[in-house]
C-alpha cells in the first residue's frame, strides 16, 4: 500500500474539485481502496468537499498566521473553517518561483508542527546540483532540513528533484534509490518520489526500496489517470 498525493497547484476550478474529489472517494469506496491518498487543491476550492470520508484535503500552501495582515495569504483561521488539518510544505515552486527561503519554510514548518496539522515536507535539487553528483546532491538535500523539526510525528517526506518536476523527465530508479536510502538511513519517516510520476511509471517507482509513494502534479489532474494510479499502487 502506497501513500499517493495529488498536488492540483494552479488548476480546477472548484466546480471541477468538487466532481474530481467526490469521484475520487466513490472509486476508492467501491474498489475498497485502502491507500493512503491526498488531494490539494487550490485554496479557492478548499470548502468543497462534504462528500470526503476515504482520504485527506489538504492546503498547497498557507502563512504562519492565525490571521493578520498578510496580503494574498490565508491562515489558520481560513483552512479550520475548513477543517483543513494538513498542509504541503518546502515545495520547489514554493522555494524557486515564489522565493520562499529557507528560513521562512521552517518558521511555517515550526507553526503549523505546533498546531499538529500534518505535514509533507518537500525537498529536491536543482539540475545544475545534480550535474555535480551525489555527494553534492545530498549535502544540498540536507540544507533544506535546516530549521525543520524531523522527529515530528506527523510528518511525510517528499523528494522532488526540481529538473524531473513538470518536465517529463523522471528520475531513474538509481537516482531515486540513492537519495532516498541515504534520507531514510537519517530520517525515519514516510518518504514520497515526486517529480513526472504517471500512470506507466508509478507502480515501478512505489516499488522501489525506501519509497513509500508518490506526490503527483500534471498526471493526477486527470481523473481517470489518477484513478488508475491510485489502482496501480493499492
Ligand atoms: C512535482 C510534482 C507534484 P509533476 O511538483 O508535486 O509535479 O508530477 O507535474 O512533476
Amino acid at each position: 500500500m502506497s501513500i499517493i498525493a495529488s498536488n492540483f497547484k494552479t488548476n480546477h476550478t472548484r466546480k471541477s474539485t468538487a466532481s474530481f474529489v467526490k469521484e475520487v472517494n466513490d472509486f476508492l469506496v467501491s474498489e475498497e481502496i485502502s491507500n493512503d491518498v491526498y488531494i490539494f487543491p487550490t485554496s479557492t476550492s478548499l470548502d468543497s468537499f462534504d462528500t470526503v470520508s476515504n482520504f485527506n484535503i489538504g492546503a498547497q500552501n498557507a502563512y504562519a498566521t492565525q490571521k493578520g495582515s498578510f496580503t494574498g495569504e490565508i491562515g489558520t483561521e481560513q483552512l479550520e473553517e475548513f477543517e483543513i488539518k494538513t498542509i504541503l510544505i518546502g515545495h520547489s515552486e514554493r522555494r524557486h518561483i515564489l522565493g520562499e527561503s529557507q528560513e521562512e519554510i521552517a518558521k511555517k514548518f515550526s507553526f503549523y508542527s505546533n498546531l499538529g496539522y500534518k505535514i509533507i515536507y518537500c525537498i529536491g535539487e536543482p539540475l545544475e546540483v545534480k550535474e555535480q553528483g551525489i555527494e553534492q546532491t545530498l549535502e544540498y538535500v540536507y540544507e533544506q532540513f535546516v530549521g525543520i523539526d524531523t522527529n515530528y510525528e506527523n510528518l511525510i517526506l517528499a523528494y522532488e528533484p526540481v529538473w524531473a518536476i513538470g518536465t517529463g523527465v523522471t528520475a531513474t530508479n538509481d537516482d531515486i534509490t540513492s537519495v532516498h536510502s541515504a534520507i531514510k538511513s537519517k530520517i525515519n519517516k514516510p518518504l514520497l518520489y515526486g517529480g513526472s510520476v504517471k500512470v506507466a511509471n508509478v507502480r515501478d517507482i512505489c516499488a522501489l526500496p525506501g519509497v513509500d509513494g508518490a506526490l503527483i502534479g500534471t498526471a493526477s489532474w486527470i481523473l481517470e489517470d489518477f484513478k488508475q494510479i491510485i489502482k496501480n499502487t493499492k
